[in-house]
């Protein structure tokens, strides 16, 4: 009976002395010094971190508070080491010294522990360490976890620091879980043997990308709606490839390997269907010198030949005039021509009509001065 009481009394002597499982409110008699670690232990991840796991319980201390760009240090109360390790998990940067756990025995760190992380990408999972600790026991130490780094990866996650005689083992790590695969690129060489370069468009687009290289010169580079799939194309795009003919382009798009395919160089221009059929749909238009053109250069020919219909020789026109544009509309609306006034904001001057051929006699006319529709204006 004495025996096994000795035993039992060993058994529990021998057992894990936890020194902290950052499960309380705050860090309690550990020091804190700076922002980093913020008020208290962290329930897991913190705002802007990717997914903090393999932590005990529901808190650690994570120095990510404000991102990686804070420092500090939490720094434990003086204790006795009493068994033969020290084990804790331990996640976060790589960086020696600058994000870290120590142990210091008097005054100097005498093992030194970070995080597995330099690298961009990878996780926040913590793992088990162990510190070799049997040379230091009955010896006074310290802890302290340090947030010396700002940049990447520059901050730790450290949680069950406890003591042991038994080291823990390694868990395995968890499947690091990745954005899904970016678009394929497609990257493809065409020969230029036409003038243009046709591809497939949507209607109900799908934003994709399309670069187009020749040699080291980036030629082209534009958004395009590209269609997900051949029975989805509403109409086909071109352009001007007509000074490289005769050269191999590199092609990149960002579409279904199916659309990029589709991309080839032509003398033609490809139509699905008929995106213009008015019969009198002009063919050159006018630009402002400045600001934004909704084109509304409407039906007519150019130089208006066939413009304003005549009716027993005379020709009524309706003529407005504002800041920057200058429009004509024929008999009964069905024919209109504009301009824009390149010296936008100054008063017009003067309207002249011309007559070719013969003379020109203005008949009537009537001027009304237009205000604005726009309040207060
Ligand atoms: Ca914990
Ligand atoms: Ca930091």
């Amino acid at each position: 009976m004495l025996v096994l009481a000795s035993a039992a009394l060993a058994r529990a002597d021998d057992g894990d002395l936890l020194l902290n499982d950052f499960e309380g409110a705050d860090f309690g008699d550990w020091k804190t010094e700076g922002t980093a670690f913020g008020p208290g232990a962290a329930h897991g991840t913190l705002p802007g971190q990717m997914e903090v796991t393999g932590f005990l319980g529901k808190g650690l201390a994570n120095s990510f508070h404000g991102g990686d760009g804070p420092t500090g240090k939490l720094t434990s109360p003086e204790f006795t080491i009493e068994r033969d390790y020290l084990t804790f998990l331990i996640g976060g940067g790589g960086y020696q010294g600058k994000t870290c756990m120590n142990l210091l025995v008097g005054e100097d760190v005498v093992l030194t522990a970070t995080g597995p992380k330099t690298e961009p990408g990878g996780s926040e999972f913590l793992n088990w360490e162990n510190w070799d600790v049997k040379k230091y026991r009955s010896k006074k130490a310290v802890i302290q976890i340090v947030d010396d780094a700002s940049g990447d990866w520059g901050h730790i996650n450290v949680d069950q620091i406890s003591q042991s005689n038994t080291p823990a083992k390694k868990k395995p790590a968890p499947p690091i879980r990745t954005q899904p695969a970016p678009a394929p690129e497609n990257a493809r060489e065409v020969a230029i043997t036409g003038k243009y370069l046709i591809f497939p468009i949507s209607n109900k687009w799908q934003r994709g990308r399309m670069t187009i290289r020749i040699g080291d010169q980036w030629v082209h580079n534009l958004d395009c709606d590209f269609p997900t799939e051949k029975e989805a194309i509403d109409w086909w795009g071109w352009l001007d490839m007509a000074e490289y003919q005769g050269k191999t382009a590199l092609i990149s798009t960002k579409a279904t390997p199916e659309i990029a395919a589709m991309i080839e160089s032509s003398n033609q221009l490809r139509h699905l269907q008929p995106l213009y059929d008015e019969a009198l749909r002009p063919q050159f238009h006018i630009s402002q010198m400045r600001g934004w053109n909704n084109d509304p250069n409407g039906m007519c020919y150019f130089e208006c030949a066939e413009m304003f219909e005549m009716k027993d020789d005379k020709v009524t026109l309706r003529v407005l005039v504002d800041r920057p544009m200058f429009e004509a509309v024929g008999g009964g609306g069905a024919c209109y021509k504009n301009s824009a006034r390149r010296d936008m904001g100054k008063p017009l001057g003067k309207i002249s009509l011309t007559a070719q051929g013969g003379t020109l006699t203005v008949e009537s006319l009537e001027a009304h001065k237009m205000t604005s529709t726009w309040k207060n204006k």
